[in-house]
Protein backbone atom coordinates (compact mmCIF):
# COMPACT_ATOMS: atom_id res chain seq x y z
CA UNK A 1 0.00 0.00 0.00
CA UNK A 2 1.18 3.56 -0.76
CA UNK A 3 2.29 5.96 1.56
CA UNK A 4 -0.50 8.18 0.72
CA UNK A 5 -2.50 5.15 2.15
CA UNK A 6 -0.59 5.38 5.59
CA UNK A 7 -0.83 9.22 6.10
CA UNK A 8 -4.76 8.86 5.28
CA UNK A 9 -5.10 5.83 7.71
CA UNK A 10 -2.87 7.63 10.44
CA UNK A 11 -5.37 11.01 10.20
CA UNK A 12 -8.08 8.82 10.88
CA UNK A 13 -6.85 7.59 13.81
CA UNK A 14 -5.99 4.12 12.61
CA UNK A 15 -3.28 1.80 14.64
CA UNK A 16 -1.11 1.29 11.93
CA UNK A 17 0.96 -1.29 13.50
CA UNK A 18 -2.46 -3.58 14.72
CA UNK A 19 -3.61 -2.79 10.82
CA UNK A 20 -0.67 -3.80 9.28
CA UNK A 21 -1.12 -6.55 10.75
CA UNK A 22 -4.49 -7.36 10.04
CA UNK A 23 -3.69 -6.34 6.26
CA UNK A 24 -1.05 -8.73 6.56
CA UNK A 25 -3.53 -11.70 7.49
CA UNK A 26 -5.98 -10.79 5.12
CA UNK A 27 -3.65 -10.65 2.28
CA UNK A 28 -2.06 -14.29 3.13
CA UNK A 29 -5.84 -15.67 3.50
CA UNK A 30 -7.03 -14.12 0.55
CA UNK A 31 -4.22 -15.35 -1.54
CA UNK A 32 -4.37 -18.88 -0.65
CA UNK A 33 -8.14 -18.96 -0.36
CA UNK A 34 -9.05 -17.19 -3.56
CA UNK A 35 -5.74 -16.74 -5.73
CA UNK A 36 -5.70 -20.37 -5.39
CA UNK A 37 -8.82 -20.91 -6.93
CA UNK A 38 -8.46 -23.10 -10.11
CA UNK A 39 -11.23 -22.39 -13.32
CA UNK A 40 -12.50 -18.96 -11.38
CA UNK A 41 -14.21 -16.15 -13.72
CA UNK A 42 -12.29 -13.79 -15.73
CA UNK A 43 -15.07 -11.04 -14.45
CA UNK A 44 -13.99 -12.03 -10.31
CA UNK A 45 -10.25 -10.02 -11.42
CA UNK A 46 -12.47 -7.05 -10.80
CA UNK A 47 -13.28 -8.26 -7.11
CA UNK A 48 -9.80 -9.51 -6.60
CA UNK A 49 -8.98 -5.83 -7.34
CA UNK A 50 -11.95 -4.28 -4.75
CA UNK A 51 -10.41 -6.73 -2.28
CA UNK A 52 -6.66 -5.57 -2.82
CA UNK A 53 -7.94 -2.08 -1.90
CA UNK A 54 -10.02 -2.85 0.28
CA UNK A 55 -8.70 -0.76 2.84
CA UNK A 56 -6.93 1.91 0.23
CA UNK A 57 -8.63 3.38 -2.64
CA UNK A 58 -12.42 2.29 -1.51
CA UNK A 59 -11.87 4.52 1.65
CA UNK A 60 -9.95 7.24 -0.28
CA UNK A 61 -13.33 7.64 -2.31
CA UNK A 62 -15.81 7.33 0.83
CA UNK A 63 -13.04 10.70 2.43
CA UNK A 64 -13.87 12.54 -1.06
CA UNK A 65 -17.34 11.87 -0.99
CA UNK A 66 -17.40 13.57 2.64
CA UNK A 67 -15.01 16.02 1.50
CA UNK A 68 -18.08 16.77 -1.11
CA UNK A 69 -20.42 17.13 1.58
CA UNK A 70 -21.99 13.48 1.60
CA UNK A 71 -21.91 11.50 4.69
CA UNK A 72 -21.59 7.64 5.51
CA UNK A 73 -23.62 5.75 7.46
CA UNK A 74 -22.25 2.41 8.99
CA UNK A 75 -24.31 -0.49 9.51
CA UNK A 76 -24.00 -4.13 11.37
CA UNK A 77 -27.36 -5.39 9.79
CA UNK A 78 -29.22 -5.83 6.71
CA UNK A 79 -32.78 -4.35 8.46
CA UNK A 80 -31.39 -0.50 7.77
CA UNK A 81 -32.63 0.11 4.63
CA UNK A 82 -30.17 1.54 2.33
CA UNK A 83 -32.59 3.43 0.17
CA UNK A 84 -33.07 6.04 2.76
CA UNK A 85 -29.84 6.69 3.14
CA UNK A 86 -28.93 7.27 -0.26
CA UNK A 87 -32.06 9.34 -0.91
CA UNK A 88 -30.69 11.53 2.05
CA UNK A 89 -27.68 11.96 0.06
CA UNK A 90 -25.62 9.70 2.52
CA UNK A 91 -23.50 6.64 1.50
CA UNK A 92 -23.94 3.20 3.55
CA UNK A 93 -21.44 0.67 4.09
CA UNK A 94 -21.42 -2.45 5.64
CA UNK A 95 -19.67 -2.76 9.05
CA UNK A 96 -18.06 -6.53 8.36
CA UNK A 97 -17.64 -8.26 11.84
CA UNK A 98 -16.12 -11.14 10.15
CA UNK A 99 -13.04 -11.85 11.63
CA UNK A 100 -11.55 -11.84 15.28
CA UNK A 101 -9.21 -9.13 16.55
CA UNK A 102 -7.71 -7.54 19.73
CA UNK A 103 -9.95 -10.73 21.64
CA UNK A 104 -8.18 -9.98 24.95
CA UNK A 105 -9.44 -5.97 25.23
CA UNK A 106 -12.55 -7.62 24.10
CA UNK A 107 -13.28 -10.11 26.56
CA UNK A 108 -12.81 -7.39 29.51
CA UNK A 109 -15.95 -5.48 28.30
CA UNK A 110 -18.21 -8.48 26.95
CA UNK A 111 -18.43 -12.01 27.50
CA UNK A 112 -16.47 -14.84 26.58
CA UNK A 113 -19.87 -16.23 25.68
CA UNK A 114 -20.68 -13.92 23.19
CA UNK A 115 -20.83 -15.06 19.58
CA UNK A 116 -17.63 -14.14 17.08
CA UNK A 117 -19.89 -11.69 15.12
CA UNK A 118 -20.43 -9.04 18.02
CA UNK A 119 -16.61 -9.58 19.04
CA UNK A 120 -15.61 -9.13 15.94
CA UNK A 121 -17.43 -5.29 15.71
CA UNK A 122 -15.61 -4.42 19.01
CA UNK A 123 -12.54 -5.83 18.33
CA UNK A 124 -12.02 -3.57 15.04
CA UNK A 125 -12.89 -0.95 17.26
CA UNK A 126 -10.68 -1.26 20.49
CA UNK A 127 -7.93 -2.50 17.84
CA UNK A 128 -8.44 0.97 16.07
CA UNK A 129 -7.70 -1.27 13.00
CA UNK A 130 -11.23 -0.33 10.97
CA UNK A 131 -11.53 2.56 8.21
CA UNK A 132 -14.79 2.03 7.58
CA UNK A 133 -16.08 2.45 11.32
CA UNK A 134 -13.73 5.05 11.88
CA UNK A 135 -14.88 7.22 8.73
CA UNK A 136 -18.53 6.68 9.29
CA UNK A 137 -20.71 9.94 9.98
CA UNK A 138 -23.25 7.63 12.08
CA UNK A 139 -23.26 4.03 12.95
CA UNK A 140 -26.63 2.29 13.38
CA UNK A 141 -26.96 -0.63 15.56
CA UNK A 142 -30.44 -2.78 15.85
CA UNK A 143 -32.13 -4.25 18.25
CA UNK A 144 -32.40 -7.92 17.12
CA UNK A 145 -30.44 -10.60 19.08
CA UNK A 146 -30.28 -10.40 22.76
CA UNK A 147 -26.48 -10.05 22.68
CA UNK A 148 -26.65 -7.01 19.88
CA UNK A 149 -28.86 -4.95 21.79
CA UNK A 150 -27.09 -5.53 25.15
CA UNK A 151 -23.87 -5.00 23.32
CA UNK A 152 -24.45 -1.30 21.52
CA UNK A 153 -25.14 -0.43 25.19
CA UNK A 154 -21.01 -0.63 25.49
CA UNK A 155 -20.65 0.16 21.74
CA UNK A 156 -22.29 3.48 22.20
CA UNK A 157 -19.28 4.21 25.42
CA UNK A 158 -16.62 3.80 22.52
CA UNK A 159 -18.13 5.35 19.74
CA UNK A 160 -19.87 8.96 19.82
CA UNK A 161 -22.24 8.44 16.46
CA UNK A 162 -24.45 5.10 17.44
CA UNK A 163 -27.95 5.61 16.55
CA UNK A 164 -30.19 2.58 17.26
CA UNK A 165 -32.94 1.10 15.68
CA UNK A 166 -35.51 -0.41 17.32
CA UNK A 167 -37.01 -3.78 15.46
CA UNK A 168 -39.69 -5.79 16.32
CA UNK A 169 -39.76 -9.30 17.13
CA UNK A 170 -42.92 -11.05 15.81
CA UNK A 171 -44.39 -10.53 12.30
CA UNK A 172 -47.64 -9.18 13.28
CA UNK A 173 -49.56 -5.18 12.51
CA UNK A 174 -47.90 -4.57 15.84
CA UNK A 175 -44.45 -5.15 14.01
CA UNK A 176 -45.16 -3.85 11.58
CA UNK A 177 -46.03 -0.52 13.11
CA UNK A 178 -42.90 -0.93 14.78
CA UNK A 179 -40.65 -1.11 11.97
CA UNK A 180 -42.45 1.13 10.13
CA UNK A 181 -42.16 3.74 13.05
CA UNK A 182 -38.44 3.11 13.35
CA UNK A 183 -38.20 3.73 9.50
CA UNK A 184 -39.58 7.45 9.49
CA UNK A 185 -37.39 8.02 12.91
CA UNK A 186 -34.33 6.78 10.99
CA UNK A 187 -35.29 8.61 7.64
CA UNK A 188 -35.15 11.76 10.46
CA UNK A 189 -31.84 10.85 12.00
CA UNK A 190 -30.32 10.51 8.94
CA UNK A 191 -32.16 13.91 6.93
CA UNK A 192 -31.17 15.24 10.26
CA UNK A 193 -27.64 14.50 9.69
CA UNK A 194 -27.34 15.10 5.89
CA UNK A 195 -29.22 18.76 6.00
CA UNK A 196 -30.58 16.95 2.92
CA UNK A 197 -34.92 16.72 2.71
CA UNK A 198 -35.50 13.09 1.31
CA UNK A 199 -37.83 13.67 -1.94
CA UNK A 200 -40.24 11.19 -4.22
CA UNK A 201 -37.36 12.02 -6.56
CA UNK A 202 -34.22 11.56 -4.50
CA UNK A 203 -35.96 8.01 -2.61
CA UNK A 204 -37.58 6.68 -6.72
CA UNK A 205 -34.00 7.16 -7.68
CA UNK A 206 -32.75 5.67 -4.53
CA UNK A 207 -35.06 2.62 -4.56
CA UNK A 208 -33.88 1.73 -8.49
CA UNK A 209 -30.23 2.06 -7.65
CA UNK A 210 -30.66 -0.75 -4.39
CA UNK A 211 -32.83 -2.99 -6.51
CA UNK A 212 -30.40 -3.01 -9.37
CA UNK A 213 -27.31 -4.15 -7.19
CA UNK A 214 -30.03 -6.76 -6.44
CA UNK A 215 -30.98 -7.61 -9.41
CA UNK A 216 -27.77 -8.39 -10.88
CA UNK A 217 -27.33 -10.88 -7.33
CA UNK A 218 -30.25 -12.59 -8.78
CA UNK A 219 -28.71 -12.76 -11.58
CA UNK A 220 -25.82 -14.22 -10.23
CA UNK A 221 -27.36 -16.75 -8.07
CA UNK A 222 -29.75 -17.71 -10.56
CA UNK A 223 -26.67 -18.84 -12.74
CA UNK A 224 -25.67 -21.48 -9.88
CA UNK A 225 -28.33 -23.52 -10.59
CA UNK A 226 -26.54 -24.91 -13.45
CA UNK A 227 -24.44 -28.48 -13.10
CA UNK A 228 -21.47 -27.91 -13.91
CA UNK A 229 -21.76 -24.83 -11.16
CA UNK A 230 -20.23 -21.62 -13.16
CA UNK A 231 -18.70 -19.95 -10.03
CA UNK A 232 -17.41 -21.32 -6.72
CA UNK A 233 -19.59 -20.37 -3.87
CA UNK A 234 -16.47 -19.08 -2.32
CA UNK A 235 -16.56 -16.27 -5.31
CA UNK A 236 -19.93 -15.63 -5.63
CA UNK A 237 -19.94 -15.36 -1.28
CA UNK A 238 -17.19 -12.72 -2.38
CA UNK A 239 -19.95 -10.76 -4.46
CA UNK A 240 -22.23 -11.09 -1.71
CA UNK A 241 -19.68 -9.81 0.99
CA UNK A 242 -18.78 -6.76 -1.28
CA UNK A 243 -22.49 -6.01 -2.02
CA UNK A 244 -22.22 -3.75 1.36
CA UNK A 245 -19.46 -1.74 0.58
CA UNK A 246 -18.66 -1.00 -3.06
CA UNK A 247 -20.05 2.02 -4.93
CA UNK A 248 -23.47 0.88 -5.98
CA UNK A 249 -23.68 1.30 -9.69
CA UNK A 250 -20.03 -0.15 -10.12
CA UNK A 251 -20.85 -3.08 -7.95
CA UNK A 252 -24.02 -3.84 -10.13
CA UNK A 253 -22.26 -3.16 -13.43
CA UNK A 254 -19.18 -5.46 -12.57
CA UNK A 255 -21.49 -8.49 -11.05
CA UNK A 256 -23.86 -8.20 -14.40
CA UNK A 257 -20.30 -8.29 -16.48
CA UNK A 258 -19.77 -11.79 -14.44
CA UNK A 259 -23.12 -12.87 -15.03
CA UNK A 260 -22.48 -12.23 -19.01
CA UNK A 261 -19.30 -14.97 -18.72
CA UNK A 262 -21.03 -17.21 -16.41
CA UNK A 263 -23.90 -17.24 -19.71
CA UNK A 264 -21.21 -18.62 -21.34
CA UNK A 265 -19.46 -20.72 -19.17
CA UNK A 266 -23.11 -22.39 -18.72
CA UNK A 267 -23.71 -22.43 -22.66
CA UNK A 268 -19.85 -24.49 -22.98
CA UNK A 269 -20.42 -26.59 -20.09
CA UNK A 270 -17.48 -25.20 -18.13
CA UNK A 271 -17.53 -25.03 -14.61
CA UNK A 272 -15.58 -23.78 -11.36
CA UNK A 273 -16.01 -27.94 -10.40
CA UNK A 274 -16.53 -30.70 -12.82
CA UNK A 275 -20.48 -31.77 -13.08
CA UNK A 276 -21.88 -34.20 -10.60
CA UNK A 277 -19.96 -32.28 -8.20
CA UNK A 278 -22.06 -32.42 -4.68
CA UNK A 279 -23.77 -29.56 -4.58
CA UNK A 280 -24.04 -27.92 -0.84
CA UNK A 281 -26.54 -25.32 0.56
CA UNK A 282 -25.22 -23.22 3.19
CA UNK A 283 -27.73 -21.93 5.60
CA UNK A 284 -27.40 -20.01 8.96
CA UNK A 285 -25.28 -17.04 10.39
CA UNK A 286 -23.99 -14.18 8.14
CA UNK A 287 -20.73 -14.81 7.19
CA UNK A 288 -19.39 -11.44 6.88
CA UNK A 289 -15.67 -10.69 5.13
CA UNK A 290 -13.26 -12.07 5.73
CA UNK A 291 -15.37 -14.82 7.14
CA UNK A 292 -14.43 -17.82 4.26
CA UNK A 293 -13.48 -20.40 6.85
CA UNK A 294 -16.04 -22.60 6.25
CA UNK A 295 -16.89 -22.64 2.66
CA UNK A 296 -13.18 -23.08 2.32
CA UNK A 297 -13.39 -25.68 3.94
CA UNK A 298 -16.22 -27.21 2.33
CA UNK A 299 -15.35 -26.61 -1.59
CA UNK A 300 -12.07 -28.09 -0.53
CA UNK A 301 -13.93 -31.21 0.74
CA UNK A 302 -14.75 -32.38 -2.75
CA UNK A 303 -18.35 -30.60 -2.97
CA UNK A 304 -19.54 -27.34 -4.50
CA UNK A 305 -21.64 -24.28 -2.49
CA UNK A 306 -24.62 -23.58 -4.49
CA UNK A 307 -26.64 -21.08 -2.23
CA UNK A 308 -26.42 -19.39 0.63
CA UNK A 309 -29.35 -18.75 3.10
CA UNK A 310 -27.94 -16.01 4.95
CA UNK A 311 -28.04 -12.07 5.39
CA UNK A 312 -24.78 -12.29 3.34
CA UNK A 313 -27.11 -13.97 0.71
CA UNK A 314 -30.12 -14.76 -0.53
CA UNK A 315 -31.83 -13.40 3.00
CA UNK A 316 -30.20 -10.13 2.31
CA UNK A 317 -30.97 -9.87 -1.00
CA UNK A 318 -34.18 -11.77 -1.63
CA UNK A 319 -37.18 -8.99 -2.14
CA UNK A 320 -37.21 -6.06 -4.17
CA UNK A 321 -38.74 -2.79 -2.79
CA UNK A 322 -41.55 -2.23 -5.21
CA UNK A 323 -40.78 0.94 -7.41
CA UNK A 324 -44.59 1.63 -8.04
CA UNK A 325 -44.79 4.48 -5.26
CA UNK A 326 -45.15 8.02 -6.45
CA UNK A 327 -45.11 9.70 -3.23
CA UNK A 328 -42.46 9.73 -0.19
CA UNK A 329 -45.08 7.83 1.86
CA UNK A 330 -45.92 5.44 -0.59
CA UNK A 331 -42.45 4.73 -1.06
CA UNK A 332 -41.36 4.48 2.93
CA UNK A 333 -44.60 1.81 3.00
CA UNK A 334 -42.82 -0.44 -0.20
CA UNK A 335 -39.67 -0.26 1.92
CA UNK A 336 -41.16 -1.32 5.27
CA UNK A 337 -43.30 -3.95 3.20
CA UNK A 338 -40.08 -5.05 1.62
CA UNK A 339 -38.01 -5.71 4.88
CA UNK A 340 -40.45 -6.59 6.66
CA UNK A 341 -40.05 -9.81 4.69
CA UNK A 342 -36.75 -10.88 6.06
CA UNK A 343 -36.50 -14.02 7.97
CA UNK A 344 -34.28 -13.44 10.20
CA UNK A 345 -34.01 -15.80 12.99
CA UNK A 346 -34.75 -12.99 15.71
CA UNK A 347 -37.95 -13.45 14.51
CA UNK A 348 -40.44 -16.00 16.70
CA UNK A 349 -42.53 -17.69 15.04
CA UNK A 350 -40.34 -18.05 11.61
CA UNK A 351 -41.72 -20.41 9.70
CA UNK A 352 -41.08 -18.46 6.40
CA UNK A 353 -37.56 -19.00 6.80
CA UNK A 354 -37.81 -23.03 6.73
CA UNK A 355 -39.99 -22.85 3.60
CA UNK A 356 -37.24 -20.68 2.29
CA UNK A 357 -34.29 -23.07 3.07
CA UNK A 358 -36.49 -26.36 1.78
CA UNK A 359 -37.54 -23.96 -1.63
CA UNK A 360 -33.39 -23.13 -2.27
CA UNK A 361 -32.50 -26.53 -1.96
CA UNK A 362 -35.00 -27.58 -4.84
CA UNK A 363 -34.35 -24.88 -6.90
CA UNK A 364 -30.62 -25.05 -6.50
CA UNK A 365 -30.66 -28.64 -6.84
CA UNK A 366 -28.67 -28.92 -3.28
CA UNK A 367 -27.77 -32.48 -2.45
CA UNK A 368 -27.54 -31.68 1.36
CA UNK A 369 -27.91 -28.72 3.78
CA UNK A 370 -24.92 -27.28 6.17
CA UNK A 371 -26.21 -25.03 9.15
CA UNK A 372 -24.00 -22.93 9.93
CA UNK A 373 -23.86 -21.48 13.59
CA UNK A 374 -21.77 -19.60 15.00
CA UNK A 375 -20.72 -20.34 19.15
CA UNK A 376 -23.39 -18.37 21.28
CA UNK A 377 -26.09 -17.41 18.68
CA UNK A 378 -28.93 -18.76 20.30
CA UNK A 379 -31.48 -17.41 17.60
CA UNK A 380 -29.48 -19.70 14.75
CA UNK A 381 -28.67 -22.66 17.15
CA UNK A 382 -32.00 -22.83 18.16
CA UNK A 383 -33.46 -23.08 14.62
CA UNK A 384 -31.01 -25.75 13.35
CA UNK A 385 -32.84 -28.01 15.16
CA UNK A 386 -36.02 -27.65 13.68
CA UNK A 387 -34.94 -26.77 10.39
CA UNK A 388 -32.69 -30.20 10.68
CA UNK A 389 -35.48 -32.20 11.54
CA UNK A 390 -37.51 -30.62 8.53
CA UNK A 391 -34.82 -31.40 5.80
CA UNK A 392 -34.23 -34.55 7.24
CA UNK A 393 -38.30 -35.58 6.89
CA UNK A 394 -38.07 -34.59 3.37
CA UNK A 395 -34.74 -36.91 2.84
CA UNK A 396 -32.37 -33.58 2.17
CA UNK A 397 -29.33 -34.39 4.84
CA UNK A 398 -28.70 -32.16 7.02
CA UNK A 399 -25.51 -30.83 8.98
CA UNK A 400 -25.07 -29.11 11.79
CA UNK A 401 -22.04 -26.94 12.14
CA UNK A 402 -20.83 -24.68 15.46
CA UNK A 403 -18.47 -22.95 15.36
CA UNK A 404 -16.30 -19.38 15.34
CA UNK A 405 -13.42 -17.44 13.36
CA UNK A 406 -10.58 -19.07 14.94
CA UNK A 407 -9.16 -21.76 12.92
CA UNK A 408 -8.58 -24.00 15.94
CA UNK A 409 -11.54 -26.74 14.60
CA UNK A 410 -10.71 -26.36 11.07
CA UNK A 411 -9.26 -30.31 11.14
CA UNK A 412 -12.55 -31.55 13.04
CA UNK A 413 -14.89 -29.27 11.01
CA UNK A 414 -13.01 -30.82 7.54
CA UNK A 415 -13.24 -34.54 8.49
CA UNK A 416 -17.16 -34.32 9.63
CA UNK A 417 -17.52 -32.18 6.17
CA UNK A 418 -15.65 -35.23 4.44
CA UNK A 419 -18.13 -37.60 6.07
CA UNK A 420 -21.06 -35.62 4.83
CA UNK A 421 -19.64 -35.13 1.25
CA UNK A 422 -19.28 -39.23 1.24
CA UNK A 423 -22.63 -39.51 2.69
CA UNK A 424 -24.12 -37.36 0.02
CA UNK A 425 -22.76 -38.72 -2.90
CA UNK A 426 -23.76 -42.44 -1.85
S1 LIG B 1 -31.19 -9.70 9.92
S2 LIG B 1 -29.04 -12.42 10.90
S3 LIG B 1 -27.75 -9.26 9.90
S4 LIG B 1 -29.49 -9.63 13.03
S5 LIG B 1 -24.72 -14.34 14.78
S6 LIG B 1 -25.12 -11.12 16.15
S7 LIG B 1 -27.98 -13.16 15.45
S8 LIG B 1 -25.81 -13.93 18.09
S9 LIG B 1 -26.17 -11.29 12.75
FE1 LIG B 1 -27.99 -10.63 11.72
FE2 LIG B 1 -29.57 -8.61 11.01
FE3 LIG B 1 -30.60 -10.99 11.67
FE4 LIG B 1 -29.30 -10.73 9.43
FE5 LIG B 1 -26.80 -12.21 17.08
FE6 LIG B 1 -26.46 -14.61 16.09
FE7 LIG B 1 -24.37 -13.15 16.63
FE8 LIG B 1 -26.04 -12.49 14.63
Amino acid sequence: MSDAYRSMWAEMGLNLEAHDVLLGVLGNSYKEIYLAQKERPEGMGYFDFVMSEVHGLRIKELLDEKAAGRKIVGAYCVFVPEEIALAANATLVGLCSGADFAVEEVEKLLPRNTCALIKSAFGFKLGKVCPYLESADMIVGENTCDGKKKAYETLGHLVKNLYVMDLPQVKSENGRAVLQAEYFRFKAAVEALTGVTITAESLKTAIQTVNAKRKAIHRLLALRKADPAPISGLDALLANQVFFYDNPARFTASVNKICDELEKRIAEKKGAFPAKTPRILISGCPQAVPNWKLPFIVESSGAVIVGEESCVGERGTRNLTSESGQTVEEMMAAIVERYFQVDCAIFTPNAERLAHIEEMAADYKADGVIHYGLQFCQPYLMESIPVEKALEEKNIPCLRIETDYSMEDAGQLKTRIEAFVEQIKG
